[in-house]
């Protein structure tokens, strides 16, 4: 991990190294924190942060379903990340907000444990490696079940859930693969550990509906408004494994993971067996908007000055 100088704590700004805290943290041990994962680009007018309203938002509605109250307000946490990029000098970074049950007692209820807000970043390239992005990535069905309604909450961003994604990552990992698509409890497609899915077949663009336990993912639903102004048809649709071995082309989406290809599923190649042409489309167009290299999505962008 690429350091940085600053991360903001609860109000204050503290050096990286400095950024601590206690052992008996009620997140630390139950897993009763909420996060987000937030990319600012390169532009020519400077770092720009890419939705974020819509990402502390999210963030906001998360800690509602784990019915905890993050005790700042929504355009505190946003200057604080604006001003904390300005500080730590990045032209492009990853940010990480996260909101936890801090130190007080612990036992499964949170009660009186004070909610402390942390917002570091620092710089993280490609996810899944240029290579991925490029030519595409080898991917698993897991045999790991994404987390349903009714054990967890698939909206909430929370800590606890990324045990699940962790474990399919590591057997995707451990099995020579680049990543995971885990499958729901109803046997549908899901979501990657961390991405969103998309399936092309017949120019037709396609992605499990909330309703298969999938994050709702900014990136997602960005590159879904982009595919409709490129003049594709997009649908949101329960997918089964077959589909996806018989789809013409697959992409993931994330804001770490941005847009990447999939080439491969359970070593079936998918389509021609590389980039495919609408994904290659929907991609370029993203990284031109990320970079402010397109004013009909500016909206999307917070230019940090
Ligand atoms: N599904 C899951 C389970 C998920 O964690 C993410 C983001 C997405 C979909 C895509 O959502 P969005 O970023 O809003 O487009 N995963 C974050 C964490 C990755 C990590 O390894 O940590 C991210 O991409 O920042």
């Amino acid at each position: 991990m690429k350091e940085s100088k600053l991360i903001w704590m609860s109000g204050k700004v503290v050096d990286w190294k400095d950024a601590k805290i206690h052992v008996l943290s009620h997140g630390l041990h139950y897993g009763t924190a909420v996060f987000e994962g937030i990319r600012a680009y390169q532009t020519d007018k400077g770092p720009a942060i890419f939705r974020l309203e819509e990402h502390y938002e999210r963030l906001y509605d998360s800690a509602k379903i784990i019915q905890m109250e993050i005790p700042f307000d929504k355009d505190t946490l946003i200057n604080a990340t604006c001003n904390l990029i300005s500080d730590n000098k990045l032209d492009s970074c990853y940010i990480r907000p996260i909101a936890y049950f801090g130190y007080n007692e612990l036992g499964l209820n949170p009660g009186e444990n004070p909610v402390e807000v942390g917002i570091a970043m620092w710089e993280w390239g490609t996810y899944l490696g240029q290579d991925g992005l490029e030519n595409g990535i080898r991917c698993k069905i897991s045999s790991w079940t994404r987390l349903d309604s009714r054990i967890m909450s698939p909206h909430a961003k929370t800590a606890a859930n990324y045990v699940n994604s962790g474990f399919a990552k590591r057997e995707a990992l451990s099995c020579g693969y680049d990543e995971a698509i885990l499958l729901n409890s109803n046997g549908f497609i899901a979501e990657g550990p961390g991405e969103n899915l998309f399936l092309i077949k017949d120019n037709v663009i396609y992605t499990p509906p909330i309703q298969d336990c999938v994050l709702k993912g900014i990136t997602a639903n960005s590159v879904i408004t982009i595919a409709k102004n490129l003049g594709y048809e997009v649908e949101h649709k329960s997918l089964i494994r077959d589909e996806l071995f018989l789809a013409d082309e697959l992409f993931f989406t994330g804001t770490a993971a941005e847009v990447t290809p999939i080439r491969e599923v359970d070593e079936r190649i998918i389509g021609s067996g590389k980039r495919g042409p609408i994904t290659e489309k929907i991609q370029s167009e993203f990284f031109d908007i990320v970079h402010g290299k397109k004013s009909a999505y500016s909206d999307w962008l917070k230019v940090v000055n």
